[in-house]
């Protein structure tokens, strides 16, 4: 471990926690101005991908926000510390007093500690308002809800060390080997090269594609054609696994009766693929003895997401794949702690670990740890939040998130964040969002912080500070403990990180028995076995998580996308690229980054390309009604006919101008992966 100064800030090396995916890497600093790997809990030999190599870059970045600002007429100034805390508790006071709490809305983070956003939704809950989401409501709340309904857990049902027994990885709607590059290289990759097959279903050929034994090149929007053909498939060639569908399930005969009618042929035209693979695919996935589904956002950001997610729980219900080593259904998780930030409570329906708001047993439970029941009504969605904007909301607070350019329908956001009364934004830089800020504090990045994260696998691991936080700005948990304090009654002085990770193990039933010295350099995963002092890998065994020995299968009816697709226009679906994270607010500022990608593109299908005149490079505009972008187009055939992709990792060309505002009932997820636009050769390339 070596020591080293930038810029006058002391860095030294010391166990943390990669700041982008849900893999949850150990990355530290390498003592010469770089990120390093460690041997961690999941990246077992210290591998890591360029996004963690270059996660260095961007702390001591020039752009990074050292002091508070305030708003001063248009322009954002320079304030010190108390008078910007003084004005967020003006602001929040003012506008709980005449509009009530439930008119104050709270973004947790994903890119946060558990401790933090502990913290936070704790803060809101006191405040008197369950209004506190984060941006697993954009990501796999529809995943969650639907296997919280079937399963009773809403969580990846295996572990990454039990997978590599599969003998079948279905992946549908994901890319790992971009976006969860460390599993994909060390989990997934080994079980490939001993002969595990690969079933790859994405309409959008990838680094993930060419790996694949299949790739079943499905139209945006009609995965449960597809996965209902599927499992017609597998009853009508006798595949069903009995003994299973008789012990663990229930509803079976309403759903076969419903499988019976379907015309897998017809299904398989409706979803865009070709019968025969299809049918390929479904006796792969009926006749392994192991078959392990990975889910990701290509079936859960559509306004019918759970339904998707629903119709791939039948799949692996009617095959028996859940409950064994190396099977399941397993949503691979976004952010370093996406999982997390959901299971400390900082969603709008459910309590630390899960509990229902509802449920007045689990508000006396808080209440015993907490010293104040919280409210009873659940609160309301991330996107929800925002479009109530300057009506019933009035305050927000975002931590650790860049609504302004990763909401959908981004016309009506930035109106929306224009209107509200008070708008504080928690982040390490001047982000999109922040444009739009009346008080804005330096939060911390990765290196100056100390806490845990839950990565994709449940499990629970610790970050630890490897650099003081630059000029004055001041850790975020310290900053949320103040302004809680301030805004509050309720006493939220923690000694540390470790003493509301204390607090959190009481709060949350499923962290119970946990310790910050158990998890040291290695991880605890939940659901925690108190008794015999480790985690559960593999979930659903005996019993589902709901408590029921069976799990009910679904009827699900394929649900048209919400853009119908007319004349020449073309779906839009969206994405991620390995070398850029999300909103792009950190990894647009590494160099290293930017020199692999430094411009978005549009794919585009060459017949598509050929009938608009648009050649490989040119500058294309891509509108609907709901805005407009310009960008220079990819023509390839690796993109299925009829559609385009292009990532959301740039503030211009900003894709979520295009995507619309179509929630889904339950989860209230955006649909980011459909929308109709309208493609052409720009006026501008034209006269170049
Ligand atoms: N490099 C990198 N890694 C990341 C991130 C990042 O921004 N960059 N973000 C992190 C986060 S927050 C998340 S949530 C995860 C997401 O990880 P993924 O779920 O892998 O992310 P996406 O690229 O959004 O979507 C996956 C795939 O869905 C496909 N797809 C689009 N529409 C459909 C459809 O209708 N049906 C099907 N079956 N497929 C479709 C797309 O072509 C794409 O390849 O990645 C995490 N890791
Ligand atoms: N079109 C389209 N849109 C999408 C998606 C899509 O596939 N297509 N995917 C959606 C998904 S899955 C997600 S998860 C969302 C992501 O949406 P966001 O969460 O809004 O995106 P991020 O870029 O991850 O935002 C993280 C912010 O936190 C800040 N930050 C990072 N670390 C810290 C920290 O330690 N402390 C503080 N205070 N701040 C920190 C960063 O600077 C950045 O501004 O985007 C969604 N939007
Ligand atoms: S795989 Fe994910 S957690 Fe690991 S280094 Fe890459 S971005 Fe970080
Ligand atoms: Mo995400």
């Amino acid at each position: 471990m070596s020591d080293s100064e930038g810029g006058g800030r002391k860095f030294s090396a010391a166990e943390s926690i990669c700041p982008f995916c849900g893999v949850g890497c150990g990355i530290q600093y390498n003592g010469a101005g770089k990120a390093a790997g460690w041997k961690g809990p999941v990246n077992t030999k210290g591998e890591i991908c360029p996004k963690g190599a270059a996660a260095w870059d961007v702390v001591d970045h020039p752009d990074r926000l050292t002091v508070p600002l305030v708003r001063e007429g248009r322009a954002l100034v320079t304030a010190p510390w108390e008078e910007a805390l003084d004005r967020v508790v003006e602001g929040f006071t003012r506008v709980r007093d005449e509009h009530g709490p439930d008119a104050l809305a709270f973004f947790s983070s994903s890119n946060c500690t558990n401790e933090e956003n502990y913290v936070l939704q704790k803060l809101a809950r006191a405040l008197g308002t369950n209004n506190v989401d984060n941006c697993a409501r954009l990501c796999h709340s529809s995943t969650v809800a639907a296997m919280q309904d079937r399963l009773g857990a809403g969580a990846m049902t295996n572990s990454l060390d039990d997978l590599g027994e599969a003998d079948v990885f279905f992946v549908i709607g994901a890319n790992p080997a971009d976006q969860h590059p460390i599993i994909f290289r060390s989990y997934l990759l080994p079980a490939l090269k001993a002969g595990t097959k690969l079933v790859h279903v994405d309409p959008r050929a990838s680094a993930t594609t060419k790996a694949a034994d299949i790739h079943l090149p499905v139209r945006p929007g009609y995965d449960i054609p597809l996965l209902n053909a599927l499992a017609a498939v597998v009853v009508e060639e006798g595949l069903v696994d009995e003994a299973f569908v008789a012990d663990r399930t229930e509803g079976f005969d309403a759903y076969r009766e419903f499988l019976a009618a379907v015309d897998v042929d017809a299904a398989a035209e409706q979803a865009g693929v070709d019968p025969a693979d299809l049918r390929e695919v479904a006796r792969l996935y009926g006749e392994a003895d192991r078959v392990a589904a990975f889910t990701g956002m290509g079936m859960s950001q559509h306004h019918y997401g759970t339904e998707n997610v629903h119709a791939l729980i039948n799949l692996a219900l009617l095959t028996g794949n859940v409950g064994r080593r190396g099977t399941g259904v397993n949503p691979l998780r976004g952010q370093n702690n996406v999982q997390g930030a959901g299971d400390v409570g900082a969603l709008p329906n459910v309590l630390p670990g899960y509990q229902s708001v509802t449920d007045d047993e689990a508000r006396a439970h808080v209440a015993g740890v907490w010293g104040f029941e919280p409210p009873a009504i659940p609160g309301r969605t991330e996107v929800e939040l925002t479009h109530a904007a300057g009506d019933t909301v009035h305050a927000a607070y975002v931590f650790g998130e860049n609504p302004a350019v990763t909401e959908p329908n981004q016309g009506r956001v930035r109106e929306s964040l224009e209107r509200l009364d008070c708008l504080v934004v928690h982040d390490g830089f001047l982000t999109e969002t922040a444009e739009f800020a009346d008080v804005v504090l330096p939060g911390c990045l990765w290196a100056e912080k100390s806490g845990t994260v839950t990565n994709t696998d449940r499990q629970v691991m610790r970050m630890r500070a490897n650099a003081d936080p630059p000029g004055e700005a001041r850790t975020d948990l310290d900053v949320l403990c103040t302004l809680a304090d301030r805004l509050t009654d309720v006493d939220f002085s923690y000694d540390g990180p470790e003493s509301v990770f204390d607090e959190l193990t009481r709060a949350a039933p499923i962290y119970d028995g946990m310790s910050y010295d158990g998890i040291g350099t290695g991880s605890q995963r939940w659901p925690f076995q108190r008794e015999e002092g480790k985690g559960t890998a593999v979930l659903h065994r005996d019993r589902f998580e709901s408590g029921s020995k069976t799990a009910p299968f679904r009827v699900v009816e394929h649900v048209d996308p919400a853009d119908s697709v007319e004349g020449d226009a073309l779906v839009l679906t969206t994405g991620r690229v390995i070398q850029h994270f999300n909103s792009g607010a950190l990894t647009r500022r590494s160099g290293t980054l930017m020199r692999m990608r430094g411009e978005d593109v549009l794919q585009v299908h060459p017949d598509d390309a050929d009938e608009r005149g648009i050649e490989d490079g040119a500058r294309v505009v891509v509108e609907n009604d709901r805005g407009r972008v310009e960008v220079a187009a990819e023509v390839t055939p690796a993109i299925r006919r009829g559609t385009v992709f292009m990532t959301f990792h740039y503030a211009d060309p900003l894709a979520n101008r295009l995507t619309g505002d179509a929630l889904d009932p339950v989860a209230k997820i955006p649909e980011f992966k459909h929308s109709a636009v309208h493609v052409r050769v720009s006026a501008a390339s034209d006269s170049v």
